[in-house]
Order: structure tokens, then sequence, then C-alpha cells
């Protein structure tokens, strides 16, 4: 099978164009990328051209021998649906988790990502952890969530607060909170391991003054959770911009209530009264 026709590929693309249509892929803003299972990289064996391998500059022996469909550097998401073979590539690792080789794609002399530590190492993390395997890893530049790493302290517990009162899919859809890293070079391996600590917690984590990572289980999840965080804080950005701010908020009890009527596990740090901030 083509790749371009592969069922994990086109969900990819819808993806990367629909990210791209909501505004959060300024020129080669973002990047994207998926873990493919063993059938879907043998579903595309008679297009895959091995090239030379290439170190890592890290290991990530967690990966061995693993295959990921990855979006290039340099490229724009706004290609994706109309070359999507300039856009993403398909890369493999070695038996040490310690080299690369571009397996197809990449038209025009592309590599992968600036940023594949952090996708690595997410993906390193994520694949040690139970349950359905998060397979899918997104970076995104939206707009109102990076506006309100202006606005509010940089923790996990103000932003997972601020972000869930908004509305109730919030804390459904994330109940696991949502991670805060401080500004750093974006690209190098720091950024990749703070990412990496906080994606053991959180399957959003926030790039103060940059942007989100977000892991899902399928491409349709990881948009979800952009578009929800995202959404979220455009509300609060809003709510902000408003003289005087909030007049009322949804309480810890209210939070509470929900935990206990649709079973989702909220932890109680993220529950506690705000003192002196009323509300
Ligand atoms: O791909 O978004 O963080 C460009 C970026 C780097
Ligand atoms: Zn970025």
């Amino acid at each position: 099978m083509k790749v371009t026709d592969a069922g994990f590929f086109r969900s990819l693309v819808r993806l990367a164009d629909d990210g791209w249509r909501m505004g959060w892929h300024e020129r080669n803003g973002g990047n994207l990328s998926f873990r493919l299972t063993e059938e879907e990289l043998r579903s595309a064996e008679e297009e895959l051209r091995p090239g030379a391998w290439v170190p890592l500059g890290f290991s990530v022996p967690e990966l061995a021998g693993a295959a990921f469909a990855v979006t290039g550097t340099g490229r724009y998401f706004r290609d994706a649906a109309v070359k999507p073979e300039d856009t993403f590539g398909l890369i493999g690792l070695d038996g040490r988790g310690e080299n690369y080789r571009i397996l197809w794609g990449f038209a025009h002399g592309g590599r992968p990502t600036s940023e594949l530590p952090t996708h690595l190492l997410t993906h390193a993390v994520k694949a040690s952890l139970p349950g359905e395997p998060r397979r899918v890893v997104y970076h995104a530049h939206p707009s109102n969530i990076i506006a309100l790493t202006f606005v509010l302290p940089l923790s996990d517990e103000v932003f997972t607060r601020e972000l869930w009162e908004m509305f109730p899919e919030c804390p459904l859809v994330f109940p696991e909170g949502v991670g805060v890293a401080p500004w750093m070079v974006p690209g190098g391996r720091a950024i990749a391991e703070a990412t990496g600590d906080l994606m053991k917690r959180y399957n959003i984590v926030v790039w103060a003054h940059h942007g989100v990572f977000c892991a899902g289980e399928d491409p349709d999840a990881a948009f979800g959770l952009m578009h929800t965080v995202e959404k979220s804080a455009e509300i609060l950005m809003k709510v902000l911009a408003v003289p005087g701010g909030k007049k009322q908020t949804v309480a810890p009890e209210q939070l509470r209530r929900l935990s206990e009527e649709c079973g989702v596990d909220l932890p109680e740090r993220f529950l506690r009264d705000k003192p002196g901030q009323n509300p």
C-alpha cells in the first residue's frame, strides 16, 4: 500500500491540516509524530527506501527498533494536505535507540523536526505507562494558551485549575491536569527532558511563551486535547480582559461533584481554595 493511502497516514494529514486551519501553525510552526505498529510499517513496506543511519545525539533504548511518522524541520503544516511526502517522513530507530534512518518521505532533502528529542523522549515515557498507548505527540502554537503564559503564574496547579473552571469538558478531557514548563531554548535536550518528566504525569504540557505539547492515543484524540485546552484558554483570556475579571466561578465542591458523578479522578491538589483570590 502507498504510505499516503494508509489509514494512519491519512489521519495524520487531517490532523496537520485541521491544526493549520485553526491558526496554530504559522510558517513552519509546530510538529507532529506518530509511532507505527509493526503491522502499519509492514503495510508500507514496498515504498520504504532506508537511508543512512544518523546519530540521535541521545539514546532512547525503550524505543529500540520503533518506527515513526514525523513532520520535517522547516516544513509547513499548511502544505501537509497538498504535498504530504514533503511535510512528513517515516523514520526507524536502530536496536539500541541511538540512531535513526529515514525510510520514506522528506522529499527534496528534508529531515525530521528540530523537536525530535522532545517527541522521542515523550514517546519513551508514554510507552512505559499502562493503558492504551499514546502513540501521537503533537506540538502547536495556539495563541490563547501562549497569551495565558504571560498573565498566570507558571504553575501546574494554577493552569490546571483555571482551565478546568472554564467548562466541564476540561476536567473530563484532561483529568490528570496540565504541566507547565518555563521558557527554555526550543529544539534542545534540556527542554526535551523537562517535557518528558512532565509527560510522566500529564498528557498536556504548556511551554511558557512558546506553545503546547500533547500526547494522544490517536490523531483525533491529540487534536481534541489541543482543541479543548486552547478553547478553554480563549474563554479565560476573554474573561481576564473584562475589567474586574471573574465575578463568579466554579467552586472546588462543584468540581468534586463532577468527579464523583462522571467517574473521573481529579487530584485534590488542583481543588484547593484559592487564598486571597476572589473568586
Ligand atoms: O517546528 O515549533 O518549536 C518549529 C517549532 C519549534
Ligand atoms: Zn514550537
